[in-house]
């Protein structure tokens, strides 16, 4: 037997005095036990409403992030801001794992307070989630569990010991650790997390396709006409593709979305509450309208902007349907995962085209962008109108707080002018001779007038409009320029239908939207 070979005569032959395993042992066992707890626990999950228990600490996390980290993650990495909080939460948990196994090499009980701990954060990020089943707030610690037993037949001597007692045949001299059965155990371990890993991350595919398979293949026809895409512009087209189309949410799971089920509810401060089911909502007379989405977050020249063509119910009818009380305020709505936001009632009646969408661009609306029903309101930022998956419209008073009020954002979120150069893209070279610069411009539910560009610091000249479509659209702008050779300077700014030229006031995205005018900086050759 190998083991004799390693026998030290001189060494005690109590187990209980085994030397405890090597740090590395400590550390492979400790992300193994951790990997494979982590996703027994979302399988476990996934029996309930299928929201990893991972997911929801990052909500959580999320939630609780101040507004200058939350400018810092969409500044730098846009709406990939969630993919690196996914890889961010992962590597915490690698280090968690690690450091847990390494310090619990001697005691594994530590690490099953360890696990413990962390399950327990688990479980109330869960039970913190608007709609978690109780399986959900359960599993992070049936991960813990098995995480800690893996853990302890690794590397715990007392365990080992105990282990060994109760098989018959062993006649193995203890030798300090028992490296035959850490490997053994981390193998099997590690084999049965990538299972488990391979597994839940089917069973989350299984889950999307299963919304995604309540959505319809066609809406009723819509009244109001889709526009026609004509080519005004030299490379981007007036509606924005669903595929190009901004995200922007705190969702890192999508909410369940169950269609048989589903109700919109408007209720507090009306004269009758009204439930209205996916049917009800598809039978109400559809309209279609064109309207440019934003979000506050945008940076000047920045691209979370989209122009879509949006299928759906006026909410101005639902509302005088349940007829809205003189003391409400506010149009507050809440999504299946518990976001919130709210706009002044004034708004939701004053003609504008507030949509409750049920489609987008001639389908039925992506999971992505609010599946089944999301609100669109024309000339407001999305974060006090536009909420997605929609589940209940209430109307309040202003003493109700939208998700992101009470962490910096201003309580109105009207949209601010502004205007955008696309072409010549960042970093663009362009050659010397006639160049089409071109863009966008937009002040939804007021609308553009004019454009003006400048070169350097040459006079302002006036770019040319595509058609007037409508003031909740985007406008896009070009204007021929005979181009030098040489660096140069292109700005661009706005005039709205109110007579409002943008200001070149520099003013951040927090707490209402960002000022200044948009310029690019080229070279010609
Ligand atoms: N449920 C939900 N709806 C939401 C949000 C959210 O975080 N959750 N974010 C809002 C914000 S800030 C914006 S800008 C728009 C973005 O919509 P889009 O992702 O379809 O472009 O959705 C709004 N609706
Ligand atoms: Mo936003």
């Amino acid at each position: 037997m190998t083991e004799l070979a390693e026998v030290d005569p001189a060494a005690p032959r109590d187990a209980d005095v085994w030397a405890a395993p090597p740090r590395w042992a400590g550390a492979v066992a400790g992300v193994v036990a951790g990997a494979l707890g982590l996703f027994v626990g979302h399988i476990v999950a996934q029996f309930g409403d299928g929201v990893s228990p991972l997911d929801l600490v990052g909500s959580s996390f999320v939630d609780r992030t101040p507004r200058w980290l939350k400018e810092w993650a969409i500044a730098n990495f846009g709406t990939n801001d969630k993919l690196v909080l996914e890889i961010g939460a992962y590597c915490v948990m690698f280090v968690v794992a690690l450091s847990l196994g390494v310090t619990s090499r001697r005691r594994a009980t530590v690490y099953t307070i360890g696990s413990f701990a962390v399950a327990l954060v688990g479980s109330v990020s869960a039970a913190e989630r608007v709609g978690t089943s109780a399986l959900s707030i359960f599993a992070p610690f049936v991960g813990a569990a098995i995480g800690s037993i893996v853990f302890a037949v690794a590397c715990d001597a007392l365990v080992g010991k105990w282990l060994d007692a109760r098989r018959p045949h062993v006649s193995r001299v203890p030798v300090g650790w028992d490296r035959r059965r850490f490997l053994r155990t981390t193998v099997a371990a590690g084999t049965a997390a990538s299972i488990a890993g391979v597994v839940s991350t089917r069973r989350e595919g299984d889950r999307l396709d299963r919304i995604e398979s309540q959505r319809p293949t066609s809406l009723p026809s819509a009244d109001g006409g889709a526009v026609s895409a004509d080519e005004f512009h030299p490379t981007d087209p007036f509606v924005t593709p669903i595929s190009d189309f901004y995200r922007i949410d705190t969702a890192l799971s999508f909410p369940n979305v169950d269609l048989d089920r589903w109700r919109l509810r408007i209720s507090g401060l009306v004269d009758q509450p009204v439930e209205l089911s996916y049917q009800d909502l598809l039978a109400r007379p559809q309209v279609e309208r064109t309207i440019t989405l934003c979000c506050v977050s945008n940076e000047i020249g920045g691209p979370l902007i989209g122009n879509a063509v949006w299928q759906g119910v006026l909410l101005s009818e639902l509302l005088s349907e349940a007829g809205v009380a003189d003391e409400a305020e506010q149009v507050f709505s809440t999504s299946l995962d518990g976001w919130t936001c709210g706009f002044p009632v004034e708004n939701a009646l004053d003609g504008r085209d507030c949509l409750v969408a049920l489609g987008m661009n001639g389908e039925a609306l992506p999971l992505v962008h609010g599946f089944p029903a999301r609100l669109v309101v024309p000339g407001l930022y999305g974060y006090v109108s536009a909420t997605k998956w929609l589940s209940t419209i209430e109307l309040t008073t202003w003493d109700r707080r939208g998700y992101w009020i009470p962490r910096g954002w201003s309580r109105l979120g009207p949209v601010k002018t502004q205007s955008r150069i696309d072409v010549p893209r960042r970093g663009q070279t362009v050659s010397s001779g006639e160049f089409v610069i071109a863009g966008t411009a937009w002040a939804q539910h007021t609308g553009i007038a004019t454009v003006e560009v400048r070169v350097d610091d040459e006079p302002w000249r006036e770019a040319t409009l595509a058609d007037d479509v409508s003031d909740d659209t985007w406008r896009q702008w070009k204007i021929l320029w005979n181009a030098t050779p040489g660096e140069h300077r292109l700005t661009v700014r706005a005039t709205d239908k109110s007579g409002y030229t943008q200001t070149d006031r520099v003013a951040p995205v927090a707490p209402d939207g960002a000022t200044g005018w948009h310029y690019r900086r080229i070279k010609v050759v």
